[in-house]
């Protein structure tokens, strides 16, 4: 029924394991409905691959505008979580110790938490998708807003080395944005849901991209 297209994204060329990745989430509020089902699709996918419910962490800011602040800001708060929770040199080299010395063995030392069963990770971010919606109005924002917060994201994930996944739509009327959120009310269907790409691609990225950083290809 629907019109044969060349366009969209095939399914990636492996299926990668999200399960040992901690990624977030920061959305906008403007266009509630919109942004609402696109922050489901991509939890649902990123939960397909594998992702913990408790290592997606989910923000939210007024605006589209606000949002390369925000993941900015989100990244480096992981990467300083993750420095403040990993035990000491000191810390751990006291454990060892009284691991040698059986004597004191009834002084039990706490163990770290970051090996802790099912808790939340304090690692940091492994990728972050920013998600917003910018639909043309009358006046120059559209625009402004879309240049803006694109070349924002851009430049975060190349500054910080942590894949930043463009969630933004930018529609020029209602009826675009619905269908790229699965909310179509046209003849053609309700769309397709965006924020699943969305989820995949923060997964397959976060993927290569602990890879890369150790130098393997
Ligand atoms: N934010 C969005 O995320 N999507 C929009 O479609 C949107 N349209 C806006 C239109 C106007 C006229 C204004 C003033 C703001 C709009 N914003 C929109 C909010 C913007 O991203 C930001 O939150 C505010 O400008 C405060 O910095």
């Amino acid at each position: 029924m629907s019109d044969p297209t060349i366009k969209g994204l095939p399914p990636p060329p492996v299926k990668y394991d999200g399960s040992d990745f901690r990624i977030a989430i920061v959305h906008a509020r403007w266009n509630d409905a919109i942004i609402k089902a696109l922050v489901q699709g991509t939890i649902n996918k990123l939960k397909e691959q594998g992702v913990k419910q408790e290592n997606i962490v989910v923000k939210s800011v007024p605006g589209s505008f606000e949002l390369p602040f925000a993941t900015k800001q989100l990244i480096e708060a992981g990467k300083v979580q993750s420095s403040n929770a990993a035990p000491s040199m000191i810390a751990s080299t006291t454990n060892l110790l009284s691991l040698i010395d059986n004597s004191s063995s009834s002084q039990s030392t706490p163990k770290p938490s970051s090996s802790g069963g099912s808790s939340a990770s304090t690692a940091p971010f492994d990728a972050v998708v920013s998600i917003g919606c910018l639909i043309k109005g009358s006046t120059m924002h559209f625009e402004y807003i879309c240049d803006a917060v694109s070349h924002g994201l851009m430049k975060i994930q190349l500054d910080t080395g942590t894949p930043v996944i463009f969630g933004v739509l930018t529609a020029l009327t209602d009826d675009q944005a619905l269908e790229r959120a699965g909310l179509g009310r046209g003849e053609k269907g309700k769309g397709h849901n965006h924020g699943e790409d969305w989820g995949l691609a923060a997964v397959e990225l976060a993927a290569q991209n602990r890879d890369w950083v150790k130098g393997v290809l």
